[in-house]
């Protein structure tokens, strides 16, 4: 499900421009289900689209995609919360642990340039754990994580889980399953997320040693920057984990 509005005036977050107007991305959602669950999500995303903190979309565009690949099976990232009470304190520890993941000092803080800047990318940026090199191959675009579900045993869990904690959100819930496939891919090292929801000021960062870490205040409220940073060996394959992010269907559920 993609929901975007037309403005005529220059804002934060375009994804298109024609003339003067542009789109500007309202909230995105997707998923892996079963034919019988077809008509409940579409009446949940609807529902989604239309009550969204970043206004009243003025199109919503709903796509089923048959999947022919049966999918692979990937394990779910195990979650928790750091304390952080600032955007400055957030930094400070995105700077720890992304240190200790292995990614240098130069990718970190062009990685916080991204997240940060004015105008949110829709997709995703790639960067060079080391030499901070950005290898998307279109830096409008991004990388678009897609194809991905959670078996649903595993989805009862994880609610259970974060009911507990008091988090049991689709936004939390997405972002985990979406972590889980980014850390599941060969050559991925580390992801950083910042969402660019104005009213949404928990991020996180993760890896498959690290686990999904959720950051409170990452940003201050009201500020439309965000984005995702996946950091990757200065030797892999860049092609091959776009065509796994983007094309290859997995489900957690290992
Ligand atoms: C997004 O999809 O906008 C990012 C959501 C990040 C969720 C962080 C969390 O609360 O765990």
């Amino acid at each position: 499900m993609r929901a975007s509005k037309t403005v005529v005036s220059r804002q934060s977050s375009v994804v298109s421009r024609k003339g003067s107007h542009q789109a500007i991305h309202i909230s995105g959602a997707e998923g892996l289900y079963k034919t019988s669950e077809i008509n409940k999500i579409i009446k949940d995303y609807v529902l989604r689209a239309m009550n969204h903190p970043k206004g009243k979309p003025d199109k919503v565009v709903i796509t089923i995609e048959k999947v022919n690949r049966e999918p692979l099976a990937i394990p779910l990232l195990s979650f928790s919360t750091v304390h952080c009470s600032s955007p400055a304190e957030a930094r400070k520890t995105i700077v720890m642990l992304l240190s200790d993941a292995g990614i240098s000092r130069k990718a970190i803080l062009k990685a916080l340039r991204v997240v940060t800047g004015r105008t949110a990318m829709r997709g995703a940026a790639m960067m060079l754990s080391g030499s901070a090199g950005r290898v998307e191959p279109d830096k409008n675009r991004g990388i678009r994580v897609s194809r991905l579900g959670i078996d649903k045993g595993f989805r009862r869990s994880l609610s259970g889980s974060l009911a507990r904690k008091g988090i049991n959100t689709a936004t939390v819930k997405e972002a985990i399953i979406l972590a889980s496939k980014v850390a599941s891919c060969r050559g991925v090292i580390a992801e950083l997320c910042v969402s660019d929801d104005p009213d949404y000021t928990t991020g996180y960062i993760a890896s498959k040693e690290l686990g999904y870490v959720r950051i409170p205040n990452i940003k201050k409220k009201g500020s439309f920057s965000g984005g995702r940073v996946f950091f990757v060996d200065e030797k892999a394959d860049v092609r091959k984990i776009i065509e796994y992010l983007e094309k290859t269907p997995v489900v957690v559920g290992k």
